[in-house]
């Protein structure tokens, strides 16, 4: 049987995407929200997120009749369910739990409009046992149909893990060419998956069970995380020492099979700094160094702040004459990582809204991807890059932009959180 209309509910980051990339395959897509702002704005042709290439092709597709947005489910052949898997609320210092209550009421929201046949593929990050979980849920609401977990092959209805890898700012691109790990609850179930996503994936398609599915996407964010808490930690270490970590990285680098990653201010994102949490939570006894590496990666903008504490210090002891209000602080970067506009999750906010709240003198921002500062930075200033290099007495730079790798900056007085103007 073939999938004539597909629907995916969640219409982020990942959703959107990937619901443009079905219809643009000449497949009828609903795409199903329960904001109503995205659903109005994909019903105009229009895009609620920020994505290279992404608005031609869903305005092409929604004008030519091939996708639309709803509140609501309907039936459909393929369900792709793409919502936030967050964090439940927790105590400072708590181990953080993945809350599956989006899934469950993606789940229970296609439940009614099943039929016999139907595939369903959660796409969104979760931790190992919720494909499992899914089914459980729609079993319970659906006891006239059969699921992989009690009927293998023969079910009635099938249901996969795919995970999403790509990176954002190339989705279109990388949900093309990246392979796909397609986990299905059967074998059945893998074969349906694999047969859905070949409408567009060009990269290979490669199958393995649903956990397995579940724990490669962790263990993929996991191992960046731990190999930049790595890099991180030598930051500290080479500090102490008086060497420059920057050279030591490169030279380390030469063997030919070293590869260290680059440190930073700290890791920031949706993705690298939060899947770790979802094996940390599930099994604390066994995943040590992926909880210090959190950890690690989680106190480097507190480390970078002592930095600028010190350099203000060291800049007052250099100039008697200045008082500590007359000090400006210029932090160049905001974003968490290089020449995007994105500020949720970053190192770089949190560092300078730390130095704002502990420093009396001016504070200003330079970030080139943005027109005016986020309000939880109103004390802050946001300027050129001329006008920063030109009056403030510490330079601290936070993320390596384009424009901030093009032009150097010489003082006594630089943290050189990326090393670039070293
Ligand atoms: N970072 C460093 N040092 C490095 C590399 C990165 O400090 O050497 C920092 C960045 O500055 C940033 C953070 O890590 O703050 C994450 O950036 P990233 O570009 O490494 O990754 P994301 O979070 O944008 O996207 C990741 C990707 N995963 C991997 O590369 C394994 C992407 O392919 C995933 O699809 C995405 O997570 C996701 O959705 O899970």
């Amino acid at each position: 049987m073939s999938f004539e209309k597909i629907s995916v509910v969640g219409l982020g980051y990942i959703g959107l995407p990937t619901a443009a990339m079905f219809a643009s395959h000449k497949k009828y897509v609903v795409g199903v929200d329960v904001n109503q702002h995205a659903v109005d704005t994909i019903n105009q042709g229009e895009i609620h997120i920020i994505e290279p290439e992404l608005d031609h092709i869903v305005s092409a597709a929604v004008a030519e009749g091939y996708l639309k947005a709803t509140l609501k489910p309907e039936p459909a052949d393929a369900f792709l369910i793409a919502v936030p898997t967050p964090f439940l609320p927790r105590k400072k210092d708590e181990i953080p739990t993945p809350d599956l209550s989006f899934i469950e009421a993606a789940s229970k929201a296609i439940a009614p409009v099943l039929k016999k046949g139907d595939l369903i593929i959660l796409e969104s990050t979760s931790p190992v046992g919720a494909t499992e979980q899914v089914a459980d849920w729609l079993a319970v609401a659906r006891n006239d149909l059969t699921f992989p977990q009690t009927h293998g092959n023969k079910a009635d209805v099938n249901i996969a893990h795919c995970p999403e890898r790509v990176l954002p700012g190339h989705v279109v691109r990388e949900l093309v060419e990246n392979d796909r790990v397609i986990g299905g609850m059967s074998s059945r179930c893998s074969e349906r998956s694999v047969e859905l996503y070949r409408t567009f994936v060009k990269g290979e398609c490669v199958v393995t069970n649903a956990r397995t599915a579940e724990m490669a996407k962790l263990t993929e964010n996991s191992s960046r995380d731990v190999q930049i808490a790595f890099a991180n930690e030598l930051s500290i270490i080479c500090d102490k020492l008086d060497i420059n970590v920057w050279e030591l990285i490169a030279l380390a680098n030469r063997h030919p099979r070293v590869n260290i990653l680059q440190p930073g201010p700290g890791v920031g994102g949706h993705c690298i700094a939060v899947d770790p949490w979802f094996i940390v939570s599930n099994t604390p006894e066994q995943s040590k160094l992926i909880h210090v590496a959190r950890d690690v990666n989680d106190s480097k903008p507190s480390w970078v702040v002592e930095k600028v504490k010190l350099a203000i210090a060291d800049y007052l002891q250099a100039n008697p004459d200045k008082r500590v209000c007359e000090v400006t602080v210029a932090c160049y970067g905001l974003s968490f990582k290089p020449d995007i506009d994105d500020l949720r999750e970053s190192p770089a906010m949190q560092i300078v809204k730390k130095i704002v709240s502990l420093h009396s003198g001016n504070v200003i921002a330079v970030e080139p991807n943005i027109h005016e500062l986020p309000s939880s930075l109103e004390q802050a200033q946001l300027e050129s890059f001329e006008i920063a290099k030109k009056t403030a007495d510490i330079h601290v730079l936070l993320v390596d932009h384009k424009e901030f790798k093009e032009r150097k900056i010489s003082s006594d007085f630089i943290i050189d959180t990326k090393g670039i103007w070293r």
